[in-house]
């Protein structure tokens, strides 16, 4: 009775999709977008995810609390918590072999909120629904940093497109077959499980989009410009020459093909 006033309650600020763990709430927020070309990985186009789930958590909280809860706690995306594995344990997905949690209705595209509270609540069931194990997103990974459903966080292009300072030759070169100046999405665009996605339906992900940065758009900013332009935006939290190294990596393919021809 009240898990179904919470996913009604839910359902009214937007969260279409969420289950139940022992001690959390958690929600997926779908943000597929179909879109061709850029250089941002997809998650990081629109306005930041943070920002736009915790929203709709502390919402979703304060009806925790007119339901009895005396103290709730919204995460999301906070290291010590495993957002995937509370996901799957309150029946929303199943591990992708590419690490990612997956479900029928968003693919791997979606974000992760928990909402830790003090409710007795029945924790749903994990999925019994399985990757199909193709191996396509071990295969593809630009740095191979895939294997059996674990990633190597120190090799994926994802990190390193976020490290801060000077990369290496090797690092260098998986920017490049990456192809973004942030994030890495090859191990998603390649999985089957994401075949014939609909648009998010939530119009926050749809809204002020930027699917691509240039050196132009960066060079002449100062750090609080750039703030001011980029700030709500989850790629620009590493600051801006972290952007520019990773557009200069890039542009280097882009003359040495010019070369070519
Ligand atoms: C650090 C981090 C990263 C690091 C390291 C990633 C890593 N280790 O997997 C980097 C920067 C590389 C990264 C990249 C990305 N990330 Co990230 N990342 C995180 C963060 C903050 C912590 C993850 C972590 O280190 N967990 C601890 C380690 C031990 O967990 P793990 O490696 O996943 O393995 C555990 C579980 O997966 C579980 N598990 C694995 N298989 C199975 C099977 C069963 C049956 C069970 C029960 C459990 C289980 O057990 C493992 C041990 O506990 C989470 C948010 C969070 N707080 O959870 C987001 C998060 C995982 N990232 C997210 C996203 C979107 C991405 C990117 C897609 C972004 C991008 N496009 O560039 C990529 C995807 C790369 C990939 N293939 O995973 C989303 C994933 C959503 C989803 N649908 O799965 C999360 C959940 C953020 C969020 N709240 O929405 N990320």
């Amino acid at each position: 009775m009240i898990k179904k006033q919470i996913i009604n309650s839910a359902k009214k600020i937007g969260i279409e999709k969420v289950g139940f763990t022992r001690d959390a709430v958690v929600a997926l927020f779908p943000y597929y977008v179909n879109e061709q070309g850029g250089n941002i990985s997809a998650y990081a186009r629109s306005l930041d995810y943070h920002i736009i789930a915790e929203e709709k958590l502390n919402i979703l909280a304060k009806e925790l609390e007119k339901l009895g809860a005396s103290e709730t706690l919204v995460h999301v995306d906070k290291g010590m918590h495993d957002d995937r594995k509370a996901a799957y344990l309150a029946g929303l997905g199943f591990f992708g072999q590419n690490g990612m949690l997956i479900c029928a209705e968003y693919g791997s595209y979606f974000f992760i909120g928990q909402i830790i509270h003090d409710l007795e609540l029945e924790p749903d069931e994990p999925q019994e629904m399985d990757c199909l194990q193709c191996g396509r997103c071990e295969r593809e990974c630009p740095a191979k940093a895939l294997r059996g459903g674990k990633v190597d966080a120190e090799k994926c292009v994802s990190a390193i497109s976020q490290k801060r300072g000077g990369l290496t030759a090797e690092e260098m070169l998986l920017i490049k077959k990456g192809g973004l100046c942030w994030g890495c999405d090859v191990c998603q665009k390649v999985c089957p499980h994401n075949r014939g996605l609909q648009t998010t339906a939530m119009p926050e992900f749809l809204t002020d989009r930027i699917d691509a940065l240039s050196l132009d758009d960066l060079k002449d900013l100062s750090n609080s410009e750039f703030k001011k332009k980029y700030g709500r935006y989850a790629f620009s939290w590493r600051g801006k020459n972290v952007l520019i190294r990773n557009l200069q990596i890039l542009s280097s393919v882009a003359e040495e093909n010019n070369e070519k021809e």
